[in-house]
């Protein structure tokens, strides 16, 4: 997977490429991230990427032209350097996209990549959103002051889900909202030590019994879901990833 990004601000993608897993699977060669900034095709004193947006109001909007050569650069780069590669999509960050969720990030992690564009000001110029644009992600329903964090957020969900990059390989299948859990919260984690200020740790999980294990295990993401994101039981319920023996367990604790 290559990933390409068009910001104003590189620097904000140095973590992915250099920390933590996306780094290590950078190194690997497992996928690959380049920036692009729109600056570098202007050539005016200021290298102006913005200006006053039309009708009037506040702050400013990015221009058309410096983002389009950045994507005309972008393609052309990717084509250079993987011919054999599908053109990927131009993804625009926006409070205005697709919520962006772990079915996007998988999506993601299967496909060559994406050319993300994050926008700085507030917003895009609609003509390059019309002609160069093919979809638009949200973060969530909250307002950024540029698309960077959104499309680190999603490039760091999506990379951990190529094949190898976790070190046990079946690591991210027991996450939050993985299709093993029917998308429900995962259950709560403990290690050493046995006792923490005079609170052990449950005993079924020192009990060595697999199948009990995993029983409570799903117990627990029933329970936590059930409070905190009763939406997320509604949804594996329709969804048809709801067993028998989670509807009596849901039953047994209702009010
Ligand atoms: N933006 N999810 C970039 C967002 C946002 C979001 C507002 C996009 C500001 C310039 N992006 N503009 N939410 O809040 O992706």
């Amino acid at each position: 997977m290559r990933i390409d990004v068009i910001t104003l601000f590189p620097e904000a993608f140095a973590f992915l490429r250099d920390a933590g897993v996306s780094g290590r699977a950078h190194s690997q060669n497992l996928w690959s991230i380049h920036t692009c900034n729109p600056r570098s095709f202007v050539l005016d004193q200021h290298r102006t990427v913005d200006d006053r947006p039309y009708g009037g109001g506040p702050g400013m909007v990015m221009m058309a032209e410096p983002l389009s050569k950045a994507i005309k650069h972008t393609q052309q780069e990717r084509i250079l350097a993987h011919g054999c590669l599908p053109q990927a999509p131009v993804v625009l960050l926006s409070p205005a996209g697709r919520r962006f969720d772990q079915a996007c990030a998988q999506q993601l992690a299967n496909s060559p990549g994406a050319i993300f564009i994050c926008g700085r000001y507030e917003g895009v110029d609609q003509r390059l959103i019309d002609r160069a644009v093919d979809d638009q992600w949200s973060l969530g329903d909250f307002v950024l002051s540029g698309g960077e964090p959104a499309a680190v957020a999603m490039i760091d969900a999506a990379v951990r889900l190529i094949p190898g990059v976790l070190g046990h390989h079946d690591s991210s299948s027991q996450d939050s909202f993985q299709s093993t859990l029917s998308g429900l919260l995962d259950a709560p984690h403990y290690t050493r030590p046995e006792v923490l200020n005079n609170e052990p740790v449950p005993a079924v999980l020192m009990s060595g019994h697999h199948v009990n294990i995993a029983i409570w295990r799903r117990q627990q993401s029933l329970l936590l879901s059930s409070k905190v994101r009763p939406d997320l039981i509604m949804q594996a319920r329709n969804q048809g990833l709801l067993t028998q023996a989670d509807e009596l367990f849901l039953k047994s604790i209702e009010l």
